[in-house]
C-alpha cells in the first residue's frame, strides 16, 4: 500500500496532487447527488481487498456478527480487509422489533458505530422477509401484518436514514422449483403488491438510501431470476422505486457459479437497476475455490453497474456454512488461495463503475419524526394562500395502508402557527404522524405545528406526515395561520 493510499483507498486522490482531476468529478458527482458511497479510483493495485476494490469504485464487504466485535482478530482482519459491512443478523425483523412497537437498536448499533468509526459503508439487511421474523409477526396475517410490516420498514430505515448505503428492501420472496411464482409466506398472502408497498415505504424513509431486491438461486439465468427480473422490469415501467438488486451467490459443488453468471447479472443492469453480490461464499477449498472467487469477481469488475462485493463471513469459522469452508480467511485468520485469487481479479478487473444518480421516483421524502423538517427559501413572486397558509398532500399507497405527506406553505404575512384539516375516507383511519400534533384518528383529522415548525416566513415550506391504514384522503387540505 502506498503511503498516500489509507486501508479503503479513498483519501489517496485526496491527498494527490496529479488526481485532481478525479477529485473534481467526485466532487461533480457528490453534487449531481450521486451516493455519498461512492468511491474514488485510483491508479495503483490495492493490497486489501477493500482498498483495491475502491480503486475500481467499489466496495468490498463482509458480513458482520456484532457479538464477534470482541475478537482481536477478527476486527483486524475487518478494519484492514473490508469498505462495507452487512450486519449478519442484528437488523432483521426479529432482532429490531422483538415485540411489536418495541425497537432494539444496541446490536445493530455496535455494527454500524464500528463501521462508520473505521470509515466502513453499511449494507442494511434485511427490512422484509418471510423468515426470521418475531414471534408476533408470524402469528399475524391480513391487513394488521401488512400494517405492521409497513410500520417496520417505515421505522427501521427511519432510524438508520442516511447511515446506509443500500438497504435489502425485500429478501428471498421468490419460490426455488421452477415455476417462477412467488414463494407463500404470511407477507405473500397480504398481498401481492407487498413487495412494492415495502420499497415505497423504506423510500419515503430514507430517500438517500439505495433500495435492492434480494435473493438466492438467481445468479444464473433460470425460472427463478426470470421471475425476478420480470418484477424488476415492471417496477422499473410503473415507477415503484427500486434500485438495486442484490446476488446473494452462496455456491457448492451442487450449484456451483453459473457460466452465465456475468450475462445474467448483466440484463438486470439493462433494466436500469445496479446489481451487488451480497452474500458470497463457495464451498470448496484450495486451487478449485480460488477460481470460482476469481471467477466471481471478475464477473462483477467487467459489469459497470455491478457496485460491490459482500462476502458472507470472515473466517471460516465464522461461517453459517463453517463446514464447508466457503470464505477467504482459515479459523486462524490466514488468507487462504481463495483470498489471493481474489485480491488479483480485484487488481486486474475491469471497467470502472458508472452508475446514473437516482431520480427520485415517488412523492417527496418525508421527514423522520422529531426531525426538523426541510425549509425552502421565500419566492420572490407571491405565495399562495394570500396572507394565511396553503397546504398540498401527496401519498405513497398500498391496498390497505398509505403514508401521506402534507406541504404547508406560509402566505404572505408568514405563520406564528398553523392547523391543517385533511378529511379521511370513512374507514380509514390514522395510525402515526410525525412533525405534528394531530387531533382525531379518522374523519375530519386537524393538524397542528410542533414547537419547531409553526414559525415560517411568507411563503416558507415546512412537511409533516403521517401513516394511516384503509384509503389514503385525497383533495386539499385546508390550512389556517395564527
Ligand atoms: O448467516 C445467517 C445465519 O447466522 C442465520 O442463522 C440464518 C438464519 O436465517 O441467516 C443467515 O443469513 C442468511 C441471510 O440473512 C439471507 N440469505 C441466506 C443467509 C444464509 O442463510
Amino acid at each position: 500500500m502506498s503511503d498516500t493510499t489509507d486501508r479503503h483507498g479513498r483519501q489517496a486522490a485526496v491527498r494527490s496532487g496529479p488526481r485532481l482531476a478525479l477529485v473534481l468529478v467526485a466532487a461533480a458527482t457528490l453534487v449531481a447527488g450521486v451516493s455519498i458511497f461512492a468511491f474514488t479510483p485510483t491508479a495503483s493495485a490495492g493490497t486489501t481487498l477493500g482498498a483495491s476494490a475502491a480503486e475500481k469504485g467499489r466496495y468490498f464487504g463482509t458480513a458482520v456478527a456484532a457479538n464477534k466485535l470482541s475478537d482481536t482478530t477478527y476486527v483486524g482482519i475487518l478494519n484492514r480487509e473490508f469498505n462495507s459491512v452487512t450486519a449478519e443478523n442484528e437488523m432483521k425483523w426479529d432482532a429490531t422489533e422483538p415485540s411489536q412497537g418495541n425497537f432494539t437498536y444496541a446490536n445493530a448499533d455496535r455494527i454500524v458505530n464500528s463501521a462508520r468509526a473505521n470509515g466502513q459503508q453499511v449494507r442494511g439487511h434485511a427490512l422484509a422477509w418471510h423468515s426470521q421474523q418475531p414471534g408476533w409477526a408470524q402469528n399475524m396475517s391480513g391487513t394488521a401484518l401488512r400494517n405492521a410490516m409497513l410500520n417496520h420498514v417505515t421505522q427501521v430505515a427511519t432510524y438508520y436514514r442516511g447511515k446506509i448505503s443500500a438497504w435489502d428492501v425485500v429478501n428471498e420472496a421468490f419460490a426455488d422449483g421452477g415455476n417462477g411464482a412467488r414463494r407463500d409466506s404470511n407477507l405473500q398472502r397480504t398481498g401481492n403488491d407487498w413487495i412494492e408497498a415495502a420499497f415505497r415505504a423504506a423510500r419515503a424513509a430514507d430517500p438517500g438510501a439505495k433500495l435492492c431486491y434480494n435473493d438466492y438461486n438467481t445468479d444464473g439465468q433460470n425460472a427463478k431470476s426470470n421471475a425476478v427480473y420480470a418484477m424488476v422490469q415492471d417496477f422499473k415501467a410503473r415507477g415503484v422505486p427500486i434500485d438495486c438488486v442484490g446476488f446473494q451467490s452462496h455456491f457448492n459443488s451442487q450449484s456451483p457459479v453459473p457460466n452465465d453468471y456475468q450475462a445474467n447479472l448483466q440484463r438486470f443492469v439493462n433494466l436500469g437497476v445496479d446489481v451487488q453480490i451480497t452474500e458470497l461464499d463457495i464451498e470448496g477449498s484450495g486451487t478449485t475455490q480460488a477460481n470460482s472467487f476469481g471467477r466471481v469477481v471478475t464477473a462483477c469488475l467487467a459489469i459497470s453497474r455491478c457496485t460491490g462485493i459482500t462476502v458472507w463471513g470472515i473466517r471460516d469459522t465464522d461461517s453459517w456454512r463453517a463446514s464447508g469452508t466457503p470464505l477467504l480467511f482459515d479459523g486462524s485468520g490466514n488468507k487462504k488461495a481463495a483470498y489471493t485469487s481474489t485480491l488479483n481479479a480485484l487488481n486486474a478487473g475491469g471497467n470502472p463503475v458508472t452508475t446514473p444518480p437516482t431520480p427520485p421516483t415517488t412523492a417527496p421524502p418525508t421527514t423522520p419524526p422529531g426531525t426538523p423538517p426541510p425549509t425552502t427559501a421565500p419566492p420572490t413572486t407571491p405565495p399562495p394562500g394570500g396572507a394565511g397558509c396553503s397546504a398540498t398532500l401527496s401519498n405513497n399507497s398500498w391496498t390497505g395502508g398509505f403514508v401521506t405527506t402534507i406541504r404547508v406553505t406560509a402566505g404572505s404575512a408568514g405563520t406564528n402557527g398553523w392547523t391543517v384539516t385533511v378529511t379521511l375516507p370513512a374507514g380509514s383511519a390514522i395510525t402515526n404522524a410525525w412533525n405534528t400534533t394531530r387531533s382525531g384518528n379518522t374523519g375530519s383529522v386537524q393538524l397542528t405545528n410542533v414547537a419547531y415548525n409553526g414559525r415560517l416566513t411568507a411563503g416558507q415550506v415546512t412537511e409533516v406526515g403521517f401513516q394511516g391504514t384503509g384509503t389514503a384522503p385525497s383533495g386539499t387540505p385546508t390550512c389556517s395561520a395564527s
